[in-house]
């Protein structure tokens, strides 16, 4: 991408202003992917019930807007560090239900290969770094990245997701003052579902974490995490600001964790009528209205969105419990890094981005000629 063309992706998606412009065939996306991340962990759910999980099982169920809103805004070569709640972005990057349900189930199709019977993994292949469990260690990560394509002069973003319980960490302090002094090209998505495990926000902070944005000298804003477009175009900004050189974005979601914090929790401290009121706001069931009301969808086209993805999952379902687990031999292999291997670039299905070549050249490995230069003289 020339800077000619980045003008011209404002321009076209502002129309003048600074509203992106969706296609009909984006949005379709968007609603699918989120059906895809509500399937694929039911899917889940009920293998954990079946005892085909080991250890346990979690799930973004109600925060399907958040991940899928935010990827989906992003350039192949953008990066991506993603959490336990955001399903939707990994399926946005190019992962597959079935290499999903394999990993829960530690087989060899799995996206760790069976090393990791869970959620803790990012397939470099698309960007994305496997996730660090430890929270909100994603964070400097991410910011790291950040430094990296700042300091190589490259146009990329670095995205990365936390919860409302993570911000009490001493290392989210340490990530976003850092991003903040360096005007990094990152992006922050902030999932408050309202608790963190069992401890709700009002004993979790006394000033809304998005508001702290301000003293790290960045943008903050808040956007309603079951709104998939208001998420994406809240992340179109930031990622543009980001990549323009303008710094880091805290984007702050407010939604609603409707499962337990993992499939062995049964929420009995959520009071009564608190899920019931967030049913209400399924961002699943607003999105579809809010297609069939202003965007000319039929509920038949609707519809078929949904079919497509539940017969997907199915068949991936199927080919995952085909799948072996993994050779024994293989227990200790690819544990460390041996040598440096680049992440490569991701799927990105937002038509505007995909269509259009990086500012500098980039090659397979997602880096330009002119970084590898910087990089090999700062090693020297
Ligand atoms: C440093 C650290 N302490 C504890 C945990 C265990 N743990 C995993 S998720 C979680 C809750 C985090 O809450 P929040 O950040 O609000 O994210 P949510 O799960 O609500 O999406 C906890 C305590 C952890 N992973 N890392
Ligand atoms: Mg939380």
């Amino acid at each position: 991408m020339s800077d000619g063309d980045a003008r011209a992706i404002a321009t076209d998606r502002a129309g003048g202003a600074s509203e992106p412009v969706l296609t009909r065939e984006d949005r379709a996306s968007l609603l699918r992917f989120m059906l895809l991340m509500r399937a694929a962990e039911e899917r889940g759910l009920r293998l954990y019930k079946q005892g085909k999980v080991p250890g346990s099982f979690y799930d973004g169920r109600g925060q399907e807007a958040i991940s899928v809103g935010s990827s989906f805004a992003l350039a192949p070569e953008d990066r991506m560090c993603i959490l336990h709640r955001d399903l939707g972005a990994h399926f946005v990057r190019g992962v597959s239900p079935e290499r999903y349900l394999a990993n829960y189930m530690g087989r060899s199709g799995g996206v760790t290969g069976g090393k990791d019977g869970n959620l803790h993994f990012g397939d470099p292949e698309l960007g994305c770094v496997g996730m660090v469990s430890m929270l909100p260690d994603m964070a400097p990560v991410a910011t790291g990245m950040a430094l990296a394509m700042k300091m190589r002069g490259e146009r990329r973003v670095a995205m990365t997701y936390f919860g409302e319980g993570s911000t009490a960490n001493g290392q989210w302090h340490e990530a976003m003052n850092m991003a903040g002094i360096h005007r990094l090209p990152v992006v922050f998505v902030l999932e408050n579902n309202g608790y963190a495990y069992s401890t709700p926000n009002e004993l979790e902070f006394a000033a809304d974490p998005v508001e702290r944005a301000e003293s790290y000298g960045f943008h903050g804003v808040k956007v309603d995490g079951n709104d998939v477009e208001a998420v994406f175009e809240a992340s179109v900004e930031a990622s543009e600001r980001a990549r323009g050189g303008g710094g880091p974005t805290l984007i702050g979601c407010r939604t609603m964790r409707m499962h337990g914090h993992g499939a062995h929790d049964d929420m009995s401290y959520v009071p009564d009528g608190v899920l019931e009121s967030w049913e209400r706001r399924d961002p699943i069931d607003r999105y579809r209205r809010h297609l069939a009301d202003h965007h000319g969808f039929s509920e038949q086209e609707l519809d078929e969105v949904a079919t497509a993805v539940t017969e997907q999952v199915a068949e991936d379902a199927r080919r995952a419990l085909d799948s072996p687990m993994p050779e024994p031999s293989l227990a200790s292999e690819g544990l460390y890094a041996e040598a440096f291997r680049p992440l490569g670039d991701g799927v990105a299905p937002w038509s505007r981005w995909a269509e259009r070549k990086p500012l500098r050249p980039v090659n397979g490995n997602g880096r330009s000629p002119s970084s590898e230069a910087s990089v090999s003289r700062s090693a020297a």
